[in-house]
């Protein structure tokens, strides 16, 4: 295993010899099955024993958990280009992907109309905002307004902006909160904050409206419960909250660090600590045909140790 040289070990290169082990494995895994909303255990088990002989993969598992588990990492990509140039994005390149990750966590489809991996494509109709928009997709954590939050949040690129932009961005949220005045600590505290509707949802919690930011949990447990998204349009906050999110907001985008997903990259994202967004996509995407246009997986996984 090795890193990008970046300056950070969070994107996880696989050794050639490895990538040519998992091309033949993904061509023999089975049909994952669904226990309800979550990934079978069988099924779990059966990816489990189908890579366990594959030579090297327990080392990439182990660092792969560990960058995530520990509070001070929480972010990683995964570099699987090579493989998907190989297998392209169907059902033996998408078994690959929920095996990895279910040595991880346990993926799960919170989205009762969605599958287990939700397409975000791009639609030029969107709310620039939101998640299929082409603008600046502002800080947030997925599911903000459930009390039980997704642990992980995975987005796979299928395809990039072709025009060269749309860099995904990721903030240290518990750094951020670190950084604040202890009055706009004690304000994010308060049980104010809305965000968003809730419904044809499973296995996160009930709706939370209206929600704190900060909750008081301990880190592994607790979440930086916030969207910047809140921050637009009519907001019904007395002025000291607004200013409170406000300036959590600038301290996000203060730390944040960049980079533009790569065809096959997946980025998994502890939302226990981290928030993430997007920077917009370069205009001209009217001339992008659409099936070349920007496209992701999206998927969410559950802490095994939370089910
Ligand atoms: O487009 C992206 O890179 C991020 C999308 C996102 O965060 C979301 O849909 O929740
Ligand atoms: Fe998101």
């Amino acid at each position: 295993m090795s890193t990008n040289g970046t300056g950070n070990n969070r994107f996880i290169d696989l050794p050639s010899r490895l990538e040519d082990a998992l091309i033949k494995t993904a061509k023999t895994l089975p049909e994952w099955e669904m226990a309800g909303t979550f990934l079978a255990p069988s099924a779990i088990a059966q990816y489990r024993a189908e890579l366990a002989s594959v030579p090297q993969f327990g080392e990439t598992v182990e660092s792969l958990r560990a960058k995530l588990r520990t509070v001070d990492t929480g972010y990683t990509v995964v570099r699987l280009g090579n493989i998907a140039q190989e297998l392209g994005f169907g059902e033996a390149f998408l078994r690959l992907a929920t095996a990895i990750l279910a040595e991880v966590a346990i993926p799960f489809q919170p989205f009762l109309r969605w599958p287990l991996w939700k397409e975000i494509g791009t639609n030029l109709a969107a709310s620039p905002g939101m998640s299929t928009g082409i603008g600046y997709n502002a800080f947030h954590m997925d599911l903000v307004n459930a009390t039980m939050p997704p642990d992980y949040s995975v987005l796979l690129c299928v395809r990039p902006d072709p025009l060269g932009a749309g860099a995904s961005i990721l903030s240290d949220a518990r750094a951020a909160t670190a950084r604040l005045t202890p009055s706009s600590r004690a304000l994010l505290a308060d049980v104010v904050y809305r965000y968003g509707s809730f419904f044809e949802l499973s296995d996160v919690g009930e709706e939370y409206r209206p929600f704190p930011v900060l909750d008081g949990e301990p880190d592994a447990r607790g979440f930086i419960r916030f969207t910047a998204k809140m921050l637009t349009g009519e907001i019904d906050l007395t002025a000291d909250h607004i200013r409170a999110a406000k300036d959590l907001a600038d301290q996000l985008i203060a730390g944040q660090l960049s980079f533009i997903l790569q065809r096959g990259d997946f980025l998994i994202v502890n939302q226990h600590k981290w928030l993430h967004g997007r920077e917009p996509l370069a205009s001209g995407q009217h001339d992008v045909a659409p099936e070349e246009r920007r496209l992701l997986l999206q998927l969410f996984m559950r802490d095994a140790s939370a089910v």
